[in-house]
């Protein structure tokens, strides 16, 4: 159960973001719509929302999920990967720390992107990609392990973030897409494939029994309510150009 979330309204240097997605640059007017619609649907499952400026100096800084990692026992700072974003951390740390008064980070030695972080109750998956590396992953398996909790590595080779490809739907139901869907580390939960042409819905969100889904896949959408899952779709296309997806866009907790 989530009660909060923390979003950072996208800047408009965000046309310089990162990205592999060869989609065009996003509209800037068009992704401030869609994102207060996901702001919108945040509050329609319950949370309440701390919706943060935005910050020009950072254009990929309306993907909060990535700077930090909250659970219910801990705050951990992350040290991306991506030396554009490295910044970000002390941005969010003080909106972080009106909830948690113990910051936990990890240090320049290692990189972790929490977009590579799946939570499965008191497990969290750690997925190896070009943004987290093994000193990071155990780093914070380590910060972890401080507050009863436990974390594993994911061997990846092909997607951005662990969670490009993943999303934990609670229940043990998992939805997966490409290399995620014969992955060994998983096959202890109820897959549901996504569809290779609805990759990026494989991208969504479970929050209080309610999954946000992207808009346009309606496949994906389909799969998700036969798992009984009440949805609510909302339109990505912007962000989906800088690579990023649902679960990108806010820090859960
Ligand atoms: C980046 O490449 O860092 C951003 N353009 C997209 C970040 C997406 N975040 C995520 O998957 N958790």
């Amino acid at each position: 159960m989530f009660t909060r979330a923390i979003v950072r309204k996208p800047c408009r240097a965000m046309l310089n973001g990162l990205s592999e997605a060869n989609m065009g640059d996003p509209n800037y007017a068009l992704a401030c719509e869609q994102h207060q619609d996901y702001i919108n649907a945040l509050k329609e499952c319950g949370l309440q929302v701390t919706e943060l400026p935005a910050i020009e100096e950072f254009p990929d800084s309306c993907f909060v999920e990535d700077v930090a990692l909250l659970t219910p026992k801990c705050a951990i700072l992350t040290h991306p990967g991506a030396i554009s974003r490295r910044g970000e951390t002390s941005h969010i740390e003080d909106a972080i720390s009106e909830f948690y008064p113990n910051i936990e980070r990890i240090d320049s030695s290692g990189h972790v992107e929490a977009g590579d972080i799946m939570m499965v109750a008191n497990h969290f998956y750690i997925g190896l990609s070009d943004r987290t590396d093994v000193n990071g992953a155990t780093q914070l398996i380590n910060i972890l392990a401080k507050h009863n909790l436990t974390g594993s590595m994911v061997e990846m080779s092909e997607l951005l973030h662990l969670k490009t490809g993943l999303s934990y739907l609670e229940n043990n139901k998992l939805l997966t897409f490409g290399e995620m869907n014969t992955h060994p580390d998983f096959t202890q939960f109820n897959r549901v494939e996504i569809d290779g042409d609805e990759g990026y819905a494989a991208n969504s969100v479970w929050i209080n029994d309610t999954v946000l889904v992207p808009k346009g896949f309606p496949k994906a959408l389909h799969k998700i309510q036969q798992l009984g899952y009440k949805t609510r779709e909302v339109a990505m296309s912007e962000f989906q150009k800088l690579d990023g997806g649902l679960s990108c866009l806010s820090l859960r907790f």
